[in-house]
């Protein structure tokens, strides 16, 4: 820990469930060096964007330092005898259903482990569920249908053996980089085709072998045809099938199936078949394109239908795989904390699971049926049902759909308590009691990702102010409300060893999930625990599941379901003829409460926008860099344009990551329906329908700043940057005094001032300053402003006399927007390298300037620019 200062810690990346080893050293003055661990298997010393920059999200600013109670600072003892005392006195009025936990798939295995149990086996409910909810739990109900456990059968390694890998709903280039970058190398090793099914370009499609630009939702019809296909086409696995019941229906589904509802040609979806059939070894990777949709289940079972009746399952390079978003999202599942799971994939409405665990845990009060899913619970917190709500680690004001109505159900619940590292999270704000957590580098514990490897997370750092794990929080809790023995727990070591150990007894109901050989380490043999994966106990250890043909149904028989295609829940009409399809950018985490505090990552993509097909920006009278105004029932939002034709005519496409904190307008989560998969009650995120128009303001700004703005406009956006920050604005009332609003923006009521306007044009420019030094600027207009954002944002803190002109004068370096993250090239540094150096190449700008040399996610960027500077030859 702290007192090691300058020896290297081991421990896991807190983002993405690739699950990256990283290698940690304290600098001595609370910051972290970060590379990425050489002998980690998930990753073999790469990193991503933003794997590199964690050291640079360590900073204090906005951390939650000490316990507060409707906003005023308190002692942990205070706020813990409320938790306590409010959520047993909820229990004993109201019965256990009058309370509920909200977790997360970034909590570590311990802390979950510990409020499961604390919810499940002593306030005696099952209301605990988390935001894998929204995440994972259509890939767990359609596990569980086809095989009986919630079995990811694959492992990383069959992604470096397999000769063609399908990527369904998910941007593998950006959201888990490391994984995109292995199949890369793969590729280039041994030719392995890649397909990428997703109703929009990404950045995954560039090195793609195919493309099928399917219509959303429509993933069901296109696997049921590929069944059908199999069938037609003799390459279906007569063998493997003697351990697979369900064929004839499914097959009767297939067939009645219809296609064409995809809007591909029947010509593409030819060629996807053959080649699939053409190939033995086929992974196809699955994400939230597939998961986030009111046929989310479905969609899961059509693809697992497809890889059983081929036999393309349990062998090396085969299988279908989930690949996990959150660095814990699988250890949520392992230890049960969803609302309708048990532990250790025990089922909550098995009365001899029940009992097992009811002994094991020597539990006053277990519940028979399953809690109130995601949606539910926060309808419940809103209409009084739940009086004490508990919400740990994730930000649901922002990330839930009809986030205003869920805002409203946390301020509206009796009592609500949030565990966070963030002080002022939209959520946090709500809430009558805000908990300090130790955030990643400081605490220690467990994750799984996306291969069932377990890997150590470790301290690096001292948890700062009075912050302490989310596990040594909830435990003390359940002291405090009377059951000292149970969670009587000193350290991590000791609830995994507690966790391993009830794992023992799902095995030996024949479960899946066994890592009873683990419940032996001792507390040294913890702190050294390698990456392993599992199962490990006496009779398995670590590799593929179903190899044997053996599954987890009580005839030991996989299935496979009769799927049909539904459409979204909501159908595009007249009044709302768009379709919203949200998502992920390369650089930012969720809520950015860690990545926002990074410049780098923040460079990528500075601004939340709307990608618009161009035939609907001409419709709807939108320029480049206009604003467009979204509305469903549920809400509105201002975004950014980006006129483009990677997203259909009829489709929009939102990122997911701005909040009230970075941009107000533009909660994304706000215009989005609460409709939910009917099997798995996971919501559909990618289908709601809005109503777009072109939004037009009196006035636009640019600004820059050494310090936090407080912006008050109808529309505003910032983020940090080397300097400070920068914001983008815009209004409708007209702006008015442009200096009276500086001064109010940037709270300098006396700086000094540097103004000029151009009447003629209604264009403001202006700065202000201290001891010569700038220290903010304004540019306003009454068209969206023109400027170089990038060099603009350089000169705060600088004695630039030019800044009036917005532009860098002739002798002076302009970066240009950000493309490399890694390593912090710009792309006028880019072209002008390409230009003076004669680069030809990828490979040649990367050993100019490094550039895409590390996760290599911008090399398609750099593509770009080769093809841009008219250099011939401009491939890799
Ligand atoms: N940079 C970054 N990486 C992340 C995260 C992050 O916040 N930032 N979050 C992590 C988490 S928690 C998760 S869950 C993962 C998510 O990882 P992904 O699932 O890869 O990411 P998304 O951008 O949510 O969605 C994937 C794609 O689904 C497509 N899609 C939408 N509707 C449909 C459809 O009907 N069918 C098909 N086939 N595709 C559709 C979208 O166009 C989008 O390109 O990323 C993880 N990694
Ligand atoms: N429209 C739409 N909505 C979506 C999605 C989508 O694709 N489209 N994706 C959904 C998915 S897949 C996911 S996973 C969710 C993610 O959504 P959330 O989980 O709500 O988002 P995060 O920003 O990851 O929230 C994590 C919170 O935990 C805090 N935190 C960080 N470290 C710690 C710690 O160690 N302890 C504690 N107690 N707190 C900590 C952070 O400050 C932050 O407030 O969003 C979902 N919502
Ligand atoms: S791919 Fe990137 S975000 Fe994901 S675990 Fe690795 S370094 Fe972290
Ligand atoms: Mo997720």
């Amino acid at each position: 820990m702290a007192g090691a200062a300058c020896q290297e810690v081991r421990s896991t990346c807190p983002y993405c469930g690739t699950g990256c080893g990283v290698l940690l050293r304290p600098d001595g003055a609370g910051g972290l060096a970060v590379r990425g661990d050489p002998d980690h298997p998930a990753n073999r010393g790469r990193l991503c964007s933003k794997g590199l920059a964690l050291g640079e999200t360590l900073g204090l600013e906005g951390r939650l330092l000490a316990p507060q109670v409707n906003g005023q600072q308190t002692d942990w003892d205070s706020a813990l005898d409320l938790v306590a005392a409010r959520f047993r006195q909820a229990v004993e009025q109201h019965g256990p259903d009058s309370v509920g936990f909200y977790l997360s798939g970034q909590m570590l295995t311990e802390d979950y482990y510990v409020a499961n149990k604390l919810m499940k086996g002593f306030l005696g409910s099952a209301n605990i569920d988390t935001n894998s909810r929204l995440c994972m739990a259509s890939t767990v109900a359609g596990h569980k249908r086809a095989f009986g456990t919630d079995t990811v059968p694959g492992t990383y390694e069959d992604l470096d053996e397999a000769d063609l890998i399908v990527l369904v709903g998910s941007n593998l280039a950006w959201c888990h980089p490391v994984l995109h970058q292995r199949i890369l190398a793969a590729r280039e090793a041994r030719g392995t085709r890649l397909v990428v099914i997703d109703p929009r370009r990404t950045a995954s499609c560039d090195q793609a072998d195919m493309h099928l630009k399917l219509r959303a939702g429509s993933d069901v019809a296109l696997f049921n045809r590929l069944l059908a296909a199999l069938h037609e086409g003799g390459a279906l696995d007569a063998e493997y099938l003697r351990h697979v019941n369900g064929l004839g229906e499914a097959l009767d589904a297939a067939f009645a199936a219809d296609a064409a509802v995809t809007g591909l040609e029947s010509s593409e979806i030819a060629a996807f078949c053959e080649l699939w059939m053409r190939t033995d070894k086929v992974v196809t990777i699955f994400s939230q394109g597939v998961n986030q949709s009111t046929s989310g289940t479905d969609k899961v079972n059509a693809i697992l239908n497809c890889h059983l009746a081929s036999g393309r399952i349990g062998k090396p390079g085969c299988g279908p795989f989930s690949v996990t978003g959150q660095p814990n999202a699988m250890g949520g599942r392992e230890v049960g904390g969803l609302a309708n799971m048990l532990a250790c994939h025990m089922d909550l409405e098995n009365s001899g699971h029940r009992a097992a665990v009811q002994e094991f845990w020597d539990a006053p009060a277990m519940p028979e049926r399953a809690g109130l899913k995601a949606v539910d619970l926060f309808r419940a917190a809103g209409d009084g049902r739940l009086k004490a709500l508990w919400i740990i680690h994730t930000n649901p004001a922002v990330t839930m759909p009809e986030a205003d109505a869920v805002a409203a159900a946390i301020k509206t619940c009796e009592f609500t308590v949030v565990s966070d590292i963030t002080a002022a999270t939209d959520t946090a704000r709500l809430a009558d009691v805000l908990l300090p957590a130790a955030g990643w580098a400081e605490k220690d514990g467990t994750v799984t990702n996306s291969d069932r490897t377990i890997s150590r997370q470790r301290a690096a750092l001292p948890p700062p102010g009075e912050a302490r794990a989310d596990w040594d929080i909830l435990a003390d809790a359940g002291r405090r409300m009377g059951w000292g023995a149970a969670f009587d727990y000193q350290s991590p070591a000791q609830i995994f060893r507690e966790h391993a150990a009830l794992s023992g007894l799902a095995g030996s109901f024949g479960l899946d999930f066994d890592i009873s050989g683990l419940s032996g380490l001792s507390d040294s043999d913890y702190e050294g625990l390698r990456p392993v994966r599992w199962p490990v106990s006496r009779s398995r250890q670590g590799g593929r599941f179903f190899a044997d043909g053996q599954f987890f149904h009580p005839d030991g028989k996989a299935r496979m379901l009769p799927v049909r295609c539904r459409p979204p829940a909501a159908s595009q009409d007249r009044q709302y003829p768009f379709r919203l399809n949200t998502g992920r950018i390369r650089d930012q985490w969720h809520t950015m409460t860690r990545t926002g505090k990074a410049p780098r990552l923040s460079a990528h993509l500075a601004e939340p926008f709307a990608d618009i097909h161009p035939e609907d920006a001409r419709r709807l009278g939108v320029q480049p860099a206009d604003l467009l105004r979204l509305s469903s029932p549920h809400g509105q939002a201002i975004l950014r344009a980006r006129i483009t034709a990677d997203v259909q005519p009829g489709d929009l496409f939102v990122p997911i990551h701005w909040t009230g904190e970075t941009a107000p307008s533009a909660r994304i989560d706000t215009l989005v329906a609460a409709a939910v998969d009917p099997v798995s009650g996971q919501p559909e995120s990618k289908a709601a329908v809005v109503a777009a128009e072109r939004w037009q303001a009196a006035w636009y700004g640019f600004a820059v700043s050494r310090r936090p703005m407080a912006p008050r406009t109808d529309y505003w956006a910032m983020t940090r940057t080397k300097t400070g920050y920068r914001a983008e604005l815009a209004g409708s009332p007209p702006l008015g005094d442009a200096e009276a609003a500086a001064r109010t923006l940037f709270a300098m009521p006396d700086a000094e001032l540097q103004m000029m306007t151009d009447s003629s044009r209604g264009i403001t420019r202006l700065a202000l300053c201290r001891d010569g030094r700038v220290q903010a600027a304004l540019f306003t207009a009454p068209e969206p402003v023109a400027v170089s954002r990038d060099y603009l944002a350089g000169l705060p803190g600088t004695c630039a006399s030019g800044i009036l002109t917005g532009v860098p004068a002739a002798d002076q370096p302009d970066p240009g927007p950000l493309v490399c993250a890694c390593f912090n090239v710009g792309a006028s540094s880019i072209l002008q390298a390409i230009e003076t150096g004669g680069l030809l190449s990828v490979a040649d700008v990367g050993a100019a300037l490094q550039a895409g040399t590390n996760c290599g996610s911008c090399r398609s960027d750099i593509a770009a620019l080769l093809a841009r500077a008219a250099v011939p030859h401009a491939a890799e």
